[in-house]
Order: structure tokens, then sequence, then C-alpha cells
């Protein structure tokens, strides 16, 4: 079986819509080829840092965790093919001043294609598909399984050993060109990589440590890694129960997602914007009116979200972080809809309205006695 080399993937995928790839071998866990990262996922599940997401808790038979190698989960697997897409745009940051009653949906859910949302995960899914019918033609009919997000892989482990990017102070893959501001995909082969697979990129964080200072809720640990159980993003997209209370101040007016650690990446400001028809920024999701996503019942949502990454919260768990939002928000004009909400039959929403009407009430007591 022939292998598969750097030069070959990376045509092949620039050909297919990606903006960077490489391929990066699987090595048998305990070899003297091991990763590193294996033992670093194990000890970050063991810390609880995965909070409620037991998918990333899986284990075998045997006990090992699925994901913290290829071969756990997939034993024929040799190699691995990260591709890497743009979806940079020119609208603004969330540190950038916004209007008080705007909230903010992460950057990753804004894209689109015509007037209609489109899901990064299908988007580059049909990309990997096309790509690997190409390689095909050269190499012959070989073993292999495409993902985009949802397989058994930690997608960023590979993407460094495929010469992709960094592994950021914030955790994200950085690319030197590119930023971060980048999906990713797999292609899981059965084929050797060619001996000479790409070399690491070098780690270009130096002394910074913007993301760090910036994250609202502390959660970057500093060593590369996180506490996704006081990540916003896990709080208003993983989490299905209320957030916790005392981080409720600290999640600010964010909806869905947060960006604030990219945001305040030196890297991202010279990152190019990307011009992908299949990812194209829907403006109305850029600082979206917080009275506007209010105002939403569940057909109205779903329309405007059908086959978008913020279905993944459900209605419940966005109307639950947009009550928040409406509490961190100082508006008055928010606490009929707040009011309302406190006797919904949903006993989150309920109660994270009453916490947030509150927000709103005691605001009014402190600017009356300041
Ligand atoms: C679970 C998950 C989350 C969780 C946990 C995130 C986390 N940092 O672990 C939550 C919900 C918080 C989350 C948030 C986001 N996510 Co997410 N998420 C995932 C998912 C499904 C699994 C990641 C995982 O296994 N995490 C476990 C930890 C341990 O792994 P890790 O951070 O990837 O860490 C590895 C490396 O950092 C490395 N490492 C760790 N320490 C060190 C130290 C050194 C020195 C080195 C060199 C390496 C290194 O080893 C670790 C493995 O042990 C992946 C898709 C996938 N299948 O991989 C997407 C993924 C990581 N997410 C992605 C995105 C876009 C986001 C958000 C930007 C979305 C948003 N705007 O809200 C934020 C970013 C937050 C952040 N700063 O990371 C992209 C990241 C692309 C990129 N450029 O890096 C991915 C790859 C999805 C995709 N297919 O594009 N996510
Ligand atoms: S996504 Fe937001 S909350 Fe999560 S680590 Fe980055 S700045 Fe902190
Ligand atoms: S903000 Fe600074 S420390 Fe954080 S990922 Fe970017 S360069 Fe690295």
């Amino acid at each position: 079986m022939p292998a598969l080399s750097p030069q070959l993937v990376e045509s092949v995928a620039l050909a297919a819509g990606f903006s960077a790839a490489g391929i990066a071998a699987v090595p048998e866990p305990g070899s003297p080829e091991d990763l590193e990262e294996r033992a670093r996922f194990n000890a970050w599940i063991d810390a609880g840092h995965a909070g409620a997401m037991d998918y990333l808790k899986r284990r075998d038979p045997s006990g090992s965790l699925v994901r913290s190698s290829l071969r756990v989960a997939l034993p024929w697997a040799r190699s691995v093919i990260v591709c890497a897409a743009n979806y940079n745009s020119a609208a603004p940051r969330s540190t950038e001043p916004a209007a008080p009653d705007a909230g903010w949906i992460a950057r990753y859910a804004w894209s689109s294609r015509g007037d209609r949302p489109s899901d990064y995960h299908k988007v580059l899914l049909r990309r990997l598909e096309s790509m690997r019918d190409r390689l095909t033609a050269h190499t012959g009919p070989f073993e292999s399984r495409c993902f985009v997000d949802t397989g058994p892989v930690v997608e960023r482990v590979y993407a460094r050993y495929a010469g992709i990017g960094w592994t950021g102070k914030n955790t994200c893959i950085l690319n030197e060109r590119l930023g971060s501001w980048l999906f990713l995909g797999v292609i899981v082969t059965a084929l050797e990589a060619a001996a000479a697979v790409a070399s690491l990129a070098p780690d270009r964080c130096g002394s910074c440590t913007r993301c760090i200072d910036a994250c609202p809720t502390h959660a970057l640990t500093g060593d590369r890694q996180m506490d996704a159980t006081l990540c916003i993003s896990y709080l208003t997209i993983e989490n299905r129960g209320p957030i916790p209370e005392e981080l409720r101040p600290l999640v600010g007016r964010q909806v869905f997602g947060c960006d604030i650690c990219q945001d305040v990446c030196p890297w991202n400001r010279r990152a190019p914007i990307a011009a992908d028809p299949e990812l194209a920024p829907r403006s109305a999701l850029v600082n979206p009116a917080l009275g506007w996503l209010a105002a939403l019942d569940e057909p109205a949502w779903e329309r405007w979200f059908n086959g978008s990454p913020v279905r993944r919260a459900k209605f419940s768990g966005f109307r639950r972080s947009l009550a928040i939002a409406m509490g961190n928000s100082q508006q008055r004009k928010f606490l009929p809809t707040l009011r309302a909400w406190a006797g919904d039959p949903d006993p989150v929403l309920a109660e994270s309205a009453r916490w947030a009407a509150q927000q709103l009430e005691d605001g009014d007591t402190n600017s009356a006695n300041g």
C-alpha cells in the first residue's frame, strides 16, 4: 500500500476548499513514539475538567479512554489527515464596544450559504469526502473514516502533529498565517504516513498571556489546558442545567459560546478574512439585539437556527443563557420579559429569569442610592 505524502495531502485539500492541511502518524500507545498528549488527556478527564461532557469520558472494555489515542478508538488507524478551514470574517470582535442591549453569539455559529444557515460540520464533511475520493485515485482504495468535531478524536492533538499550528495558551490551534479562526476536520486512514511527516509549528505565544488575563471566568489553567466547567462556551452550549450563580455575572451578554480568548489574541489581528461562500457570516447574528432573540418563539427559533450549530444548545438552553445576558445588560426594558419567563414551566429558565430580573431591580436600587 503506498504511503501518503504531505505534499499530495496539501494539494488535494486546497483543491477541496480547505485553507491548510497536513498528515500525522498515529503511534501505538506506550511505544517510544507515543504522544505526550495521551497522558495529558487522561489527567484532564481525571481532574473533572470535562464536566458533564460524558462523550469525552467513554472507555473501551479494557478501561482506556476511547479518545486517549486513535489506536484505541480505531485500532486500524495509522495516519490522520487534518484539514483546517478559515472562518474569519470582517465583522467586529466580541471585545469591541457594542450597544448595551446587544448580545453575543460566537463567530463559529454565524456561517451561512446565501440566506440559509450552514453547519460547518456538514460543509467540512463534504469536502473531506471529496478529498478522500481524489486521494483514492492516487493510492487505490484504503480503509478510512472522516470526522468533523463529533468523532472519537481529540482533533487539536493531531492538528499539532500534522503541522497545522501550535497549541496556544487559550488551547486553540493557531496558525502563524491564518490565526485561530479555523474549523478542523480529519480523515483517519489505515495508510502509513510517509517517513517525512510535517514538522511541528514553532510555539509563537512567547511571554504573551492576553487570553489568560482576558478570560472572565479564569477557565484557562496556564498550561495550555482549560477547566471546561468554567468556560462560558461550555456553560452556554454544553451545560443543560442552570449556570452556577457565582459565574452568572461573569458571563456578561454572551448568549451562545464565547470568543474572548481568541478576540484578544495578537495572531488573529492579521489573520486573513475568509472568502468562503459556504461559511459567510449572517449579519443578523453579529451583536444580535437581545430583545429580538427573546421575541423568537420556538417555531421562529427553529426556522432561524435550523442547520446551525446554535441548535446544540436547544431552545431551552438558549433562553436560559439569554435570560442571564438580559440580567447582565442593565436594561430595565427587559423586566417584563424576565417576569413572564419567571413563571415558565421550565424550572431552569424560571429560576434564571428570577435571578436576572433581580439583577436589574438591584441595579436600579444601587444607582438610586449612588
Ligand atoms: C469538548 C470541546 C469543547 C469544550 C472544551 C474545550 C477544550 N479546550 O477542551 C468547550 C465546550 C469548552 C469548547 C469550546 C470551544 N470550542 Co470546542 N471542541 C471540543 C471538542 C469536541 C473536543 C475537545 C477535547 O477533547 N478537549 C479536551 C482537551 C483536553 O483537549 P484540547 O484542548 O483539545 O487539548 C489538547 C491540546 O491542547 C494538547 N495540549 C494540552 N496541553 C498541552 C500543553 C502543551 C505544551 C502542548 C504542546 C499541547 C497541549 O493536548 C490536549 C489533549 O490532551 C473538539 C472537537 C474534537 N473532536 O476534538 C472541539 C474544538 C476543539 N472546538 C473548537 C471551537 C471552534 C471551539 C470554540 C471556539 C467555540 C466557541 N466560540 O464557543 C470554543 C473555544 C474555547 C477554547 N478556548 O478552547 C474547534 C477548535 C479549532 C481550533 N482552531 O483550535 C474544535 C477542534 C472543533 C472543530 N472541529 O473545529 N469546545
Ligand atoms: S472561550 Fe471565553 S470563557 Fe472559555 S476560555 Fe476562552 S475566554 Fe474563557
Ligand atoms: S493571546 Fe497570546 S498567549 Fe494567548 S494564544 Fe494568543 S499569542 Fe498565545
